[in-house]
């Protein structure tokens, strides 16, 4: 049986082409600066929002029509990694990530949870030997079930925390079952309602015992896994304590863990921050800590992670420039943490939606490399910190000068020039590469 009928495999037509399923800017093959575009852009899929999202919001209930209903959750849930699999290969696309929730039903008991687990990822190991379509990263919901009320690692209920520690041991097992490139907490519910009752420090103290739990237990089991953490300023949480990059690398250096912590960068909660994802994605790429990205895109009028597909070309131009300034992303990739609007709710929708999501990135890595090869940024940034390659600013930064004998320079040097950026002519230089 088929989900997807109307929809055969998605091929590159050219950017003419008007058949709605076929894309016009993604072509797989094509090799821009040694390596494919597959292998550039490493699409991942998201289970949640495309498999288990229903188009439902607070006022609203579900709009989605989907197909894969069962008798029973775990019917569903077979029926849904059928479905998955399909849109996965239909959509060229080389790899996919989870929640625990997402896949399997959580039944009544804690045993029962890892036992649909266990017959649910027995299913995507097969499918994935199938098509040879790979895990970006899986992780575990410890944020929707009321158990979580109070936080997962940061609750004030340590019963809580040893469920979690069990969730992350189960993510750990199945993601070295399914060979799992990396491994992401993203801190839910790890965060504050109020400080009048909240310990913050002992809270972070306790999140920072997990994962080096979690590390130790991968490395016990012997899987080699990048784990990742996924900053973002609020929501659920009035205040989260990943904020954004800055504050979670912070983090990960107080209590050591960047020998196996990097970031995975999602570009809402950059914006949710109150930063560019562009700066997201520079602040981490000055720790060397960038990881992998969920590529979305949110409404500047709204407060709210809204999770839509990437269609701006102007974002995806310039986040492609800083994956191609770290040297790629892999093992990390670009996963689609994106769900299609509530208005969008037929089946084939998520087949578009993709489409426009990776058809938006191949044509912001295209410009990138155009970029790149043009030494577009390179030049600018060479003459803007020119003063520092000679004379006085080059002894700078070979820490040749103390305050005496630059004050002794200053003396004498005391009669300021300072040159023009002409930005606006920059970003209208930019627009001739975007258009
Ligand atoms: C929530 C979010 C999560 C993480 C994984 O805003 O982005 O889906 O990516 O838990
Ligand atoms: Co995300």
């Amino acid at each position: 049986m088929s989900y997807f009928p109307e929809v055969n495999k998605v091929k590159f037509e050219g950017s003419k082409s008007t058949n709605p399923f076929a894309f016009r800017h993604y072509n797989p093959e094509e090799v821009l600066m040694g390596k494919t575009m597959k292998e550039h852009l490493r699409f991942g899929i998201a289970y949640w929002h495309t498999m288990t999202q229903d188009g439902s919001d607070p006022f609203g209930q579900p709009t989605n029509i989907r197909t894969w209903g069962g008798a029973t959750p775990l019917e569903t849930a077979k029926n849904r990694v059928e479905a998955f699999f399909e849109l996965l290969v239909k959509l060229d696309v080389e790899f996919f990530c989870f929640h625990d929730i997402d896949i399997a039903p959580e039944g009544n008991s804690l045993e029962e949870f890892f036992q649909n687990i266990d017959t649910i990822t027995d299913l995507i190991k097969i499918k994935m030997e199938e098509t040879g379509i790979k895990l970006l990263w899986n992780t575990a919901n410890m944020f929707s079930n009321p158990r979580y009320v109070h936080g997962a690692a940061s609750s004030c209920n340590a019963d809580v925390f040893a469920y979690s520690a069990a969730q992350v041991k189960k993510g750990i097992d199945i993601s070295k079952k399914l060979g799992g490139e990396n491994y992401v907490f993203w801190g839910g519910r790890e965060g504050y309602e109020s400080l009048l009752n909240t310990d913050m420090k002992f809270e972070q103290d306790n999140i920072a015992r997990l994962f080096k739990m979690a590390i130790a237990y991968a490395d016990k089991i012997g899987h080699k896994v990048q784990f990742l953490l996924e900053p973002k300023p609020k929501e659920p949480s009035k205040h989260q304590y990943d904020f954004d990059a800055a504050t979670t690398m912070a983090f990960i250096q107080k209590y050591g863990l960047a020998n196996h912590f990097k970031l995975n960068l999602e570009a809402n909660h950059a914006t949710l921050a109150g930063h560019t994802f562009e700066h997201e994605l520079n602040v981490a790429r000055c720790y060397n800590s960038l990881g992998s990205i969920d590529a979305n895109q949110g409404d500047m009028l709204l407060g709210w992670d809204t999770d839509e597909f990437p269609t701006n070309l102007y974002d995806t131009t310039v986040t492609m420039v800083e994956i191609l300034e770290n040297g790629g992303i892999a093992p990390g990739g670009i996963n689609f943490d994106a769900k299609v609007r509530r208005s969008s709710f037929e089946m084939k929708d998520l087949v578009l939606a993709h489409i426009a999501g990776m058809d938006t990135f191949a044509r912001g890595l295209k410009t990138a490399v155009k970029l790149k090869e043009d030494r577009f940024f390179d030049e600018l940034k060479e003459k803007r910190y020119a003063s520092y390659s000679k004379g006085i600013g080059e002894k700078i930064v070979k820490d040749q000068e103390n305050l005496e004998s630059l004050t002794a320079y200053a003396m004498s040097h005391d009669k300021i020039v300072n040159e023009s950026d002409h930005l606006e002519y920059v970003k209208s230089r930019l627009n001739d590469y975007l258009v």
